[in-house]
């Protein structure tokens, strides 16, 4: 199995015209669901994956669960719950020039926010070479929460965790959200951020590498810069304490054992150089050199990159941000270089971004292949 997600589902009600919640006169019915949205994405680029949450025994249950298994998903340990709904909700069109659009959410209380690890079975959660989680789930309730810190602490059988922040302020109860996410970001080893995202949850501002030095800890963190691009920034794998073992540092203030970061772009945009772009890696926080340049005479491994997102006629924001991790997760199953992870990244999101729904078919394994391997005036 490549990769297993855990998280809630929701039926997606889609305006059928533009306008205020109050004024859509009628909706169509979709799927939605950050993890399950990665988890299909995956399995249509032809990855194994499983997604693992829990729905009501109604027929909105009956249709997430057809629905993601008609994706190639494992839905086999999705747990039905007789005593409460599956979790629903309605989002108006988003404005073009803001994307701001409104979304009304009917999953207190849902089957999947009486998800916790009593009734799951851990070892098909971890089944996968990458468990990939968000910041959704611990905001559904407590016992998600308690579920979503077993499952990213240290563990002999812990796959590699894929953390995506998804901080949806509306679904927490109380002030904590932020500190809770950055806390669980920390433990993970590949971690998606957006820039504004960390501006509103956590006041960083000044672009990835400050976001770096609010998140030391995980081996990749991916800075998602909306229209612009992303970026990447990664720990050299060699340098790092093993997952399960490093997850002891997490969260512990001033806790020491991280190396230092080399910081050098994995390739130039322009000439080898790299014109410095607004907001990319590779501008600051480098640890300093080693003092005897000649007994380490190589080059430092190169370890971020930047790539910028094509131009598409966006039709609907949502689930790209999902589509963006599945392909830049693909690509890192299959270990290609960072720039062709994000670039494959962009492609899935560019995709998502022209449909109305969460989903959109991403392009056949070979064909984004080929796209990412344009070359770079060609690309973006
Ligand atoms: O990323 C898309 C998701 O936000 C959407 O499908 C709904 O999972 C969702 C959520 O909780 O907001």
């Amino acid at each position: 199995m490549d990769v297993v997600a855990l998280g809630e589902s929701m039926v997606t009600f889609l305006p059928s015209r533009p306008g205020r919640l109050a004024d859509v006169p009628s909706f169509d019915r979709g799927i939605g669901g950050a993890e399950s949205n990665v988890a299909c994405v995956l399995a249509a680029a032809g990855h194994t994956t499983r997604w693992i949450s829990r729905v009501g025994a109604d027929g909105f249950g009956d249709h997430l669960v057809e629905a993601i298994g008609g994706y190639g998903v494992d839905v086999s340990h999705v747990r039905r719950d007789p005593a409460r709904p599956t979790g629903v909700y309605f989002r108006t069109a988003g404005d073009r020039a803001t994307d701001a659009h409104e979304v009304a959410y009917y999953r207190a209380g849902s089957a999947a926010s009486a998800m916790t690890s009593a009734d799951l079975d851990l070892e098909a959660v971890r089944a996968g070479r990458v468990l990939h989680l968000s910041g959704i789930t611990p905001a559904l309730s407590a016992g998600c929460l308690a579920l979503i810190r077993e499952l990213t602490a240290p563990h002999p059988a812990r796959p590699l965790i894929s953390f995506d922040v998804n901080h949806r302020p509306s679904l927490w109860r109380g002030p904590h959200g932020p500190e809770v996410l950055l806390d669980l970001a920390r433990g993970a080893d590949i971690v998606f951020v957006g820039e504004d995202e960390a501006e509103q949850a956590w006041g960083v501002t000044g672009g990835p590498s400050r976001i770096r030095e609010a998140l030391p800890e995980p081996e990749t963190l991916v800075v998602k810069q909306g229209a612009r691009g992303a970026v990447v920034l990664r720990h050299p794998a060699d340098s790092r304490a093993s997952p399960g073992a490093r997850r002891g540092l997490a969260g512990v203030p001033g806790a020491t054992g991280v190396p230092p970061l080399e910081r050098s772009r994995e390739r130039g945009r322009a000439g080898g150089g790299g014109a410095s772009r607004p907001g990319e890696a590779g501008s600051g926080g480098g640890a300093p050199q080693a003092p005897d340049r000649a007994v380490h005479p190589r080059p430092a491994p190169a370890q971020d990159a930047y790539e910028p997102a094509p131009n598409v006629d966006v039709v609907a924001t949502t689930g790209a941000g999902d589509a963006f991790a599945a392909g830049f997760l693909s690509a890192t199953l299959r270990d290609l270089s960072l720039r062709d992870r994000l670039r494959h990244g962009h492609l899935m999101a560019a995709a998502a971004l022209t449909a109305p729904g969460d989903l959109a078919a991403p392009p056949a394994r070979a064909h984004a292949d080929r796209l990412a391997a344009l070359d770079d005036t060609a690309w973006g």
